[in-house]
Order: C-alpha cells, then sequence, then structure tokens
C-alpha cells in the first residue's frame, strides 16, 4: 500500500518535488496518514507529538482549487498552502465557482473531536497526545483473549464474554468488533460512576425484524449492582419504535420501589435504523439533562424530567454492567449483531463533539 501511494505521489509530483515536499492527493483527508508521515521523515504515526504536511495544491495546477482548515486548532497554515496537522486532524479542499467567482465550503477536512479518547488509540483532540486528560472509563475495541475482552483505555475493566460472543475482523475503520449471537449472548464488565456519563457505541442489526417482535427492544445496556439483585439498576436502551426501524431510547435508573425510565425521545422518532448497516448510538446525561444521538444527529437533546417521585438520574453505586440484553429477560430481546468501540466516559459529549466523533468513523 505504501508504495502505491508513493507511486502516486510521485506521479503527482511530477518533475518539481522540491517545490511540494508534502503533496497529499487532494480530497483524500482521510487516507493519506501514513504517507505524509513518512514524507515527513519522523518515521512515526499520528500521535507522536510531531506536525506533519498534510495537504498542498500546486500552485499553478487549478486556480479554482484551494487548501482550507477552518479550525483554529489541529493544523496550521493559510488557504492554499501546505497545512501541517496532527492527530486525526486533516486540511481539506474548497472549490470556486466559475461563473460567480465564490469560494464553496472547505470539504473532506477532518476537525478535532474536542476532547481526548483514550483506548480507540488515536489524538482525537489533535495536540500531539494520544492518551492525556481522557475522562474515557471503559472502552471495549472488540480484542478478545479466551472469555476476556480487553478493556482498551488502559483502566483496567476488562470485560467477560458469555453465551456465544464472539470477536470479529471489519469493524469501524479496521480492527475488531464483537459480535452477538442473540438469546444469552452478552459482556458483562465491572463499572463505577455518577451522574455524568456518556454511552456511544457502533451497533450493526441483522434482523431487526425479529428483535421488533420479541419485544421491541433492541439491547439493554447495564444493570444490577455486584450483589445481582434485580434492583438497583440502569439501563441504556434503544427501541425500534412502533415503526421498524425507527429508534429512541431510555434510561432506567435505580430506585426504591420502582426502576425510574427517562425516555430519549418518541416512539414515533424518525430517527432510521437499517439492517447490516453500523450505526453509532450516543446517550450522555447530566442530573438536569440527558441527550440521545443517532448517527451523529441529535434524536432527543432535553431537561431531565421527573419520571416517578423524587427520583433523579443517579448511577452512583452501580458496579456491574452488561451489554447485550436484559439480566433479568435473557432471551427477550437480545442483540443478534455487533458492537464496535463501545465506550463509557465521564465527560458529557456536546453535540458538536458527538457530530465530528460521527463524521471521522462513519463508514
Ligand atoms: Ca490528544
Amino acid at each position: 500500500m505504501k508504495a502505491l501511494v508513493l507511486a502516486l505521489l510521485v506521479t503527482l509530483l511530477g518533475g518539481c518535488p522540491e517545490e511540494q515536499p508534502g503533496l497529499d492527493v487532494i480530497g483524500d483527508a482521510k487516507g493519506g496518514d501514513a504517507a505524509v508521515s513518512d514524507l515527513a521523515g519522523d518515521g512515526a504515526s499520528d500521535g507522536d507529538g510531531k506536525m506533519v504536511p498534510d495537504l498542498v495544491l500546486p500552485p499553478d495546477s487549478d486556480p479554482n482549487k484551494m487548501s482550507c482548515y477552518t479550525s483554529s486548532s489541529g493544523c496550521t497554515g493559510t488557504p492554499g498552502s501546505v497545512y501541517k496537522c496532527q492527530g486525526i486532524c486533516r486540511a481539506g479542499v474548497m472549490l470556486r465557482d466559475k461563473n460567480t467567482g465564490q469560494w464553496g465550503a472547505c470539504q473532506g477536512q477532518v476537525l478535532s473531536i474536542g476532547f481526548e479518547i483514550c483506548g480507540d488509540g488515536r489524538d482525537t483532540n489533535c495536540d500531539g497526545d494520544k492518551n492525556q486528560g481522557c475522562q474515557t472509563l471503559i472502552f471495549f475495541g472488540g480484542k478478545v483473549s479466551g472469555k476476556t475482552v480487553t478493556d482498551d483505555s488502559g483502566k483496567g475493566k476488562h470485560g467477560t464474554l458469555q453465551g456465544g460472543v464472539s470477536s470479529k475482523k471489519g469493524g469501524i475503520k479496521g480492527g475488531e468488533y464483537l459480535s452477538f449471537a442473540g438469546k444469552k449472548s452478552r459482556v458483562n464488565f465491572p463499572i463505577a460512576f455518577g451522574t455524568n456519563i456518556t454511552i456511544a457505541f457502533w451497533f450493526r442489526t441483522s434482523d431487526l425484524a425479529k428483535i421488533k417482535a420479541e419485544a421491541g427492544w433492541l439491547f439493554v445496556f447495564g444493570k444490577n449492582d455486584s450483589s445481582n439483585t434485580s434492583k438497583p439498576r440502569w439501563a441504556a436502551i434503544i427501541n425500534p419504535g412502533l415503526q421498524l426501524g425507527t429508534v429512541r431510547g431510555w434510561f432506567e435508573v435505580p430506585g426504591s420501589s420502582h426502576h425510574q425510565e427517562f425516555h430519549f425521545g418518541a416512539t414515533t422518532s424518525s430517527a432510521l435504523v437499517i439492517d447490516g448497516q453500523w450505526h453509532l448510538a450516543v446517550f450522555t446525561t447530566t442530573v438536569a439533562w440527558r441527550a440521545f444521538y443517532l448517527d451523529g444527529a441529535v434524536v432527543t437533546s432535553e431537561a431531565n424530567k421527573i419520571v416517578y417521585g423524587s427520583y433523579k438520574i443517579d448511577f452512583s453505586g452501580v458496579k456491574l454492567g452488561v451489554i447485550g440484553h436484559r439480566k433479568d429477560a435473557p432471551d427477550v430481546g437480545a442483540l443478534k449483531g455487533d458492537i464496535d468501540d463501545f465506550q463509557l466516559d465521564s465527560h458529557v459529549w456536546t453535540a458538536a463533539e458527538v457530530k465530528s466523533y460521527y463524521n471521522f468513523l462513519k463508514p
């Protein structure tokens, strides 16, 4: 692959390589990483702390194209110049309308996600460090050894596979993912967190109609303390909704006599899930606020309502998480499908951060 990229670069550079030392394939903002790093001569990949040339246009090639980058962090340079970028950040290209003379939007650029994720092996906030200041509590990228799935965040919260969960290759941006066989397939994991939480994961269903027919529930994440009693519990659920493929989410949180439900969106949500396609679900909540996003777009964003008495969202004391199905009803609505890059984060992701994350990783 590297040889092919270099050959392409040589072709593009033509007779004046000394004028364009960092030429990347224009507009491929996602694909040039390795070659760019190698051309920069630092012998390392993203996150090594060095700025690498990302993109430049031949100065006299097409007057209606120009390199661009619209954020003040992640890349340095000026429109039309060679941008130098760190981490996942990449410059883009803008085009000029030949009739009006107006420059269009900057296309293909990759901006900082805005915060660090620990466990994904990337410098997601483009500051030259892959693992600094992150609030990632757990990250399952899909690496499995025996019956254990590795917590890539480095926190040591490894998961335990049960009932036919396996690791497969070909997940989001390559690498492994977790495949669930339905029924009693699940991943148990130790976890503790408080009132501020983000739950983010990529998922791919294989039989939405069956899930809907069984219970109308897509997945349930977590519940129970380590004593494994029925309460308290917590859950983040995706519900196929009234129409097949539409989704909503909700949290169930601990309560003394009844669990409390905090819904994320109506059953008539127009957010669509399609079998065989990867989708991104993100739940965020504080005591006062909650939001649910599908594929980078907001489904629900609203103040937390008190549903039962004076109960509020508070996950303090929760010690066990479960991915794949309800612990108290393991055969109902269990996930038959795939999960990748499942993560819990005590940083409450903003809408802009969710969108940037989705745009960077979307298939
Ligand atoms: Ca970083």
